[in-house]
């Protein structure tokens, strides 16, 4: 299972082309086009939201509702492309600087410079095009194709925000479904009220200062069974790969699995999950400290990972740069931004890291329909069953 992404901010589209899907998986466009709207929202967001309405064309692969075993290529359309024509053109354009709306003076934390330098680029808007966050709405897009595959085997993923600057969520350990309700509810993604207030009271303060601000969002994925990623080799470790998916996020700088952090200040018998046994459950833990990983495979414990995202670096509080041009200082000119993207970086995360945990199931269960993926599977349980 692979993907990959092309298109710019404010190009026409957003293409995205994904290879391994098995055939036979019926798809919920309704629900696909539900996480795109999810990832436009929260407190926070600047005025390119209000110009975007995502949706997502599927353009291969499905065919009468359901995949068919070929590449599933999609699109999603940049409704902004409308002012971006001559901007963003393919063919060369009349016109100086204004008319390209070149970019020469770099801004600190994105990729502009690096960019720049490394692709000898003279405008450096053909670097931000693409480093853009707006490119996460492929992911999503490409992750709830994911997401529906997990569902059909009963696998649900939610997530919340944890942390937004110096204000913290209580935390909780709620039931997946029960998370995804309570978040979807609040401007925010936190299920706690009277945080959400404080949080958003926070975030008109940064506006109002011409600041940005992050955060710290966590992922639950629920139904997981035992065994998905292998401790055999580096790259096959799944909590690794899980990693390297969250900190690809735009703006991620981040990834604890479970306690994370903490297990570097607590002792040994403070931090692993005691094994215990049952008719019922079979073998499970006593807690989920490791957050649902031990030897990079899943215990069969929900899978708990957090990402932390450092403030949008779009700021209307002016940063010291150099201009590429005259390589004298400057400061930043005013660009429109969001002041905090925390919430929507927590519905890319779902997405992300269940795209992970999908390509480790279909490593795991193999099959080229979803009734051979179906029979893998249930095989494998009774061997878990009767172990
Ligand atoms: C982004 C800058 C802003 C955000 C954008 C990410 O866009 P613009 O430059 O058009 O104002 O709105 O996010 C999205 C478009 C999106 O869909 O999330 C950036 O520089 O990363």
């Amino acid at each position: 299972l692979r993907y990959l992404t092309a298109g710019e901010t404010h190009g026409p589209q957003l293409t995205a082309i994904i290879e391994g899907l098995p055939s036979n998986l019926q798809l919920d466009f309704e629900e696909l086009n539900f996480q795109l709207h999810r990832r436009q929202k929260g407190y926070g967001r600047g005025r390119r939201m209000q110009i975007e309405k995502d949706t997502a064309q599927i353009v291969g692969g499905v065919r009468h509702g359901r995949t068919t075993g070929a590449p599933v290529a999609l699109v999603v359309a940049n409704n902004d492309w409308k002012h971006w024509t001559s901007v963003m053109n393919i063919e060369p354009i009349e016109g100086g600087d204004e008319a390209k709306r070149r970019v020469h003076r770099p801004r600190p934390g994105h990729a502009d410079l690096n960019g720049g330098l490394k692709y000898d680029l003279k405008d450096l808007r053909n670097v931000l095009e693409r480093s853009s966050a707006r490119e996460t709405a492929a992911r999503v897009a490409v992750g709830a194709m994911a997401r529906q595959l997990l569902a059909a085997f009963g696998i649900k993923v939610a997530g919340q925000v944890i942390r937004i600057g110096e204000i913290e969520a209580p935390p909780n350990r709620l039931p997946a479904e029960e998370l995804a309700r309570l978040t979807e509810a609040s401007s925010v993604r936190v299920v706690d009220k009277e945080t959400e207030a404080r949080m958003e009271a926070y975030i008109d303060q940064i506006k109002a200062d011409g600041d940005s601000i992050g955060g710290i969002v966590e992922c639950v994925v629920e139904g997981v069974p035992v065994g998905l990623g292998s401790h055999v080799q580096w790259d096959r470790k799944l909590d690794s790969r899980i990693a390297g998916a969250v900190v690809s996020i735009n703006a991620f700088k981040g990834c604890e699995v479970g306690i994370g952090f903490e297990a570097g200040i607590l002792r040994g018998s403070q931090v692993h999950d005691p094994i215990l046994y049952s008719e019922e459950r079979g073998y499970h833990r006593a807690s989920n400290n490791a957050g649902g990983f031990e030897g990079g495979m899943t215990t069969g414990e929900p899978i708990v990972v957090r990402g932390v995202m450092k403030p949008i670096p779009t700021l209307y509080k002016p940063l010291a740069s150099v201009d590429i041009d005259t390589r004298e200082p400057f400061t930043a000119q005013v660009e429109r931004s969001d002041s905090c993207a925390v919430p929507a970086a927590s519905v890319v995360m779902e997405h992300v890291v269940a795209w992970e945990v999908a390509k480790a199931f279909l490593e795991k269960f193999g099959g080229d329909s979803m009734e051979e993926i179906r029979r893998n599977y249930d095989s494998y349980l009774e061997q878990v069953r009767s172990y």
